[in-house]
């Protein structure tokens, strides 16, 4: 032992056995911050698992295939719901394009036959006899899977607790009936990120949004369920416009899939112009931008309700801008009974709804990623 180690005493004696401890476990810590910021940010890059829900569907179409060339997305399931097309039709549409983007490897199930409580309203006008703006699609080389999609979702989510991200665009019949069935996943959900609604008017009505419309008491069930939940709706989607500018690029740089794409964006816009309107709103991409990139949209929290009732507003999304409510109680008094307001009911922020896009941004990533694919 050499002079410094024989009069300099080792560290545990220079500093006590208490000091050096807290060392310790300073340094063990410091390490276990560093695997969690390491585990975090693959967490954080790893693809964020989605199940679309869809009536497909022109936008839908467009939305499905930004999905599946999407790297920040993992597209699990396409369960189909009836909407702007029958449940028969939006199912050979949905196995169509799964082949013709060769991902036979995502399941693809049929779910509810019609809304809960009414008939259908189906929407060729809008999106072509077939729904997909009368592009025809070779037939399919994949398979429908034999679950019944409200099925599919709960055992999915059951598979991959607090992972998956449901994106549901079309009427909320499938999501609702899931939630019927098996409450317990609404812990189990990432989060919800839907198309539909609107708090500055409807296209159905003066008041509703069609997919909204499609099934009321469906989308009440989804709103109220008690999981994070984003509402994209015509607030933002009618400003976002496709232009024939934005779709030159995929007759510029083709593919099977930028021709397909440029084929029902034709069409959809097609049909826009005919009604003075320079671009086809993206409602449905939109919402699977959002999915992919939260920073597209403005989003505040508010009180959402689904009303089923109106003589003229059947199906809005009613926004509470305040969370709370007026609490009125009856009372008595000599001169005949009335109510008188109490206070305030406090309501809880069930809904961040989209209002304000950068769509000029997210049109542009729309166009990128399937241009020459
Ligand atoms: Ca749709």
């Amino acid at each position: 032992m050499d002079w410094l180690h024989e009069n300099y005493p080792a560290s545990s004696e220079r500093f006590g056995p208490g000091l050096l401890d807290h060392l310790d476990l300073l340094k063990a810590f410091l390490r276990f911050l560093l695997l969690l910021a390491l585990f975090m940010s693959i967490a954080a890059s790893a693809p964020r698992k989605v199940i679309i829900d869809t009536d497909p569907g022109t936008d839908d179409a467009i939305a499905i295939m930004l999905a599946l060339h999407s790297p920040e997305l993992d597209v699990r399931a396409l369960t189909v719901v009836p909407g702007n097309v029958t449940l028969a039709q939006g199912m050979d549409n949905a196995l169509r394009m799964l082949s013709l983007a060769n991902r036979c490897g995502i399941p693809v199930a049929a779910g509810a036959q019609h809304p809960l409580f009414q008939k259908l309203t189906t929407a060729e006008l809008f999106h072509g006899q077939n729904g997909l703006g009368n592009v025809e699609l070779p037939p399919s080389k994949c398979q429908a899977d034999p679950r019944w999609a409200p099925d599919l979702i709960i055992q999915m989510v059951h598979a991959n607790p607090h992972e998956i991200t449901l994106v549901p665009v079309g009427p909320l019949t499938n999501i609702a009936l899931a939630l019927e069935k098996d409450p317990s996943i609404v812990p189990l959900v990432k989060e919800v990120v839907l198309m539909g609604g609107s708090i500055s008017g409807g296209n159905v009505s003066g008041a509703a949004e069609a997919n909204i419309h499609n099934d009321p008491e469906a989308a009440q069930i989804v709103f109220q369920a008690g999981w994070p939940l984003t509402m994209v709706g015509l607030d933002v989607g009618n400003q976002t416009l496709l232009t024939r500018r934005h779709i030159a690029a995929l007759a510029k740089n083709r593919g099977p899939i930028s021709d397909f794409i440029y084929q029902v964006a034709d069409f959809r816009i097609a049909f826009s112009e005919k009604h003075a309107s320079p671009g086809a709103p993206m409602y449905d991409p939109l919402a699977v931008g959002v999915a992919i990139d939260s920073t597209l949209v403005q989003a505040p929290a508010m009180h959402v309700d689904v009303e089923t009732r109106g003589e003229f507003t059947r199906g809005e999304t009613v926004a509470n801008r305040r969370g709370s409510n007026e609490l009125n109680t009856l009372q008595h008094f000599p001169d005949g009974d009335r109510y008188v307001i109490e206070g305030f009911e406090k309501l809880s922020l069930n809904v961040k709804v989209c209002t304000a896009v950068d769509a000029e941004k997210f049109l542009q990533m729309l166009v990128t990623r399937l241009e020459g694919k």
